[in-house]
């Protein structure tokens, strides 16, 4: 393992001192980045204690260091899964060839755009997020916000590592400008959809968590089989902090549920919302649109950028070692289109139909989530179950692209969609009741009405410690 360098201003196990001209970069480049967190990151608690989870090494059983930190001051390090010997290309025209230590010149372009890409979707989340500490319904989920924050602002830094350290001054201009988009700004938005979504409510935070969340997992499964071996390494280790925020996500909508089967449980002639609680209706609508959303984050179904990267493996399958065979040459993959008005079936060349192989996986891990917030129903007696919007239901980008389908995914007519909307996604009521119930609670231990207390607390904590200290 190596080392985690801590007297350094940025902690890392890439060896940034020999780097001299590096470090310098990255040294310009903190400030900008500590302007950005106070003038774009969670406003007015830079100046709190926050128990939080610190990256202080890549070994797996003891990467974590836990303790009370102020959001600025957070070591915001650039950590590498460490090197293990030399790694052979997995898949594509490239399989069996060693992995990259540098940029392949004939795929400069393309390494850089899925690194922007990558890189854009951190302060995007974190932008996004920025207000909903002021409506936390307890301490736990305020500092479990901020943990997700600076982890994803963690994962700006690797991704801007990569650009300094590998793409020259067009990376640093990259890297700059990753400081300059705004998440939701008309002029200067960020770049993909869900990220320009707003997201101004806990049950949208927590429905993100689980939904968007996951789409990193997905996308720093098939990176980390990348031929580039340093952007390969640099998301292995983000996948072992991303585990905890779709924990956040998944965990946190099963306790609004609890709480409302409990509420239906106590008065069941009554409807939730009259006793403060989130109606299952209304938390369904939630889940149909931020899960809707994030499917598109997986790009079109029929793609050539996708069959490009594959071939110059750039990028990966998820798992790509569990598959028998790696060059995805020869194979077809039957997908669904529109034509004409009409779904067909249709079989394209398996490497044009990548990102739809990565979606499929990603709709598999979803699935999970849902069985596990139909315990929570279970588990109450309530009949109610949660069901997972088709992936062709409400997208914008690809073949189904301004389609309307009903959540089972049967194409409908557009007066059918205006008439139905409202019962498939959140109205302006939905979110004007969702929002009314957004009070912060700060007495440690105490939670909103809308929500279940937690299990157990962070790090083998009580529930009850007063992770933030307001
Ligand atoms: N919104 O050929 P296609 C995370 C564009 S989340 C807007 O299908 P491709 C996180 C596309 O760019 C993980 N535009 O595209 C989560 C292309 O544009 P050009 C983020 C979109 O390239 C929570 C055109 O449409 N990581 O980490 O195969 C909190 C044609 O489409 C969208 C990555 O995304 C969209 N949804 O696939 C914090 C990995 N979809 O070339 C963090 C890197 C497509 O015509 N990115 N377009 O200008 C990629 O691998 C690919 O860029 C995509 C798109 C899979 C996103
Ligand atoms: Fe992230
Ligand atoms: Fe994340």
């Amino acid at each position: 393992m190596s080392a985690i360098d801590y007297s350094q201003k940025i902690p890392n196990n890439v060896d940034l001192k020999g780097d001299k001209r590096l470090q310098r970069a990255l040294e310009r480049w903190q400030p900008d980045y500590i302007q950005w967190w106070r003038d774009a990151g969670p406003t007015d608690f830079n100046e709190k204690d926050v128990y939080l989870r610190t990256a202080v090494s890549v070994d797996r059983d003891g990467w974590a260091h836990f303790d009370y930190v102020k959001m600025p001051d957070y070591r915001w390090g650039i950590f590498l899964t460490p090197y293990e010997g030399q790694r052979k290309i997995g898949f594509g025209d490239h399989m069996g060839e060693n992995a990259w230590d540098q940029v392949p010149g004939e795929y400069r372009n393309w390494l850089r755009r899925l690194i922007v890409t990558q890189a854009d979707t951190e302060p995007a989340s974190v932008e996004q997020q920025r207000l909903l500490a002021h409506t936390a319904p307890s301490l736990y989920d305020m500092r479990n916000l901020f943990q997700v924050n600076v982890e994803e602002g963690r994962h700006l830094w690797a991704m801007v590592y990569l650009l300094h350290s590998y793409f020259g001054k067009d990376g640093r201009e990259e890297a700059d400008e990753l400081l300059e988009r705004r998440s939701g700004n008309a002029d200067h938005p960020r770049i993909l959809t869900t990220f320009n979504e707003p997201c101004q409510d806990w049950l949208s935070f927590f429905c993100f968590a689980m939904f968007t969340d996951r789409d990193g997992k997905f996308q720093l499964l098939s990176l980390a089989e990348s031929g580039f071996d340093p952007l390969s390494r640099t998301c292995r280790f983000m996948l072992t902090e991303e585990a905890h925020h779709m924990f956040v996500g998944q965990t946190g909508v099963a306790r609004v549920i609890r709480r409302t089967c409990e509420v239906m449980n106590e008065h069941p002639d009554a409807c939730p919302s009259e006793f403060g609680a989130i109606p299952l209706e209304i938390i369904q609508k939630y889940v149909n649109f931020w899960a809707s959303s994030s499917l598109d984050l997986f790009g079109a179904e029929v793609s050539s950028n996708s069959a490009n990267f594959f071939a110059a493996g750039l990028k990966g399958r998820a798992y790509e070692d569990k598959y028998d065979e790696h060059s995805a040459l020869d194979q077809g993959y039957e997908i669904q289109r529109w034509k004409d008005q009409k779904l067909v079936n249709d079989e394209v060349p398996l490497r044009n139909a990548m990102n739809e192989v990565l979606r499929d996986a990603y709709v598999k891990d979803n699935l999970k989530g849902i069985d596990f917030w139909n315990r929570e129903c279970e588990k109450a007696g309530n009949p109610f179950r949660f069901t997972y919007p088709h992936r062709r239901f409400n997208r914008t980008i690809g073949e189904f692209a301004g389609v309307p389908f009903d959540t089972e995914g049967n194409p409908v007519s557009a007066a059918t969609w205006a008439q139905k909307e409202h019962e498939w996604l959140p109205t302006p009521e939905d979110k004007g009741f969702v929002k009314s119930l957004m009070q912060q609670v700060t007495e440690p231990g105490k939670f909103a009405g809308w929500i279940s207390p937690p299990l157990r607390g962070i790090n083998g904590q009580e529930v009850e410690k007063p992770y933030v200290m307001l």
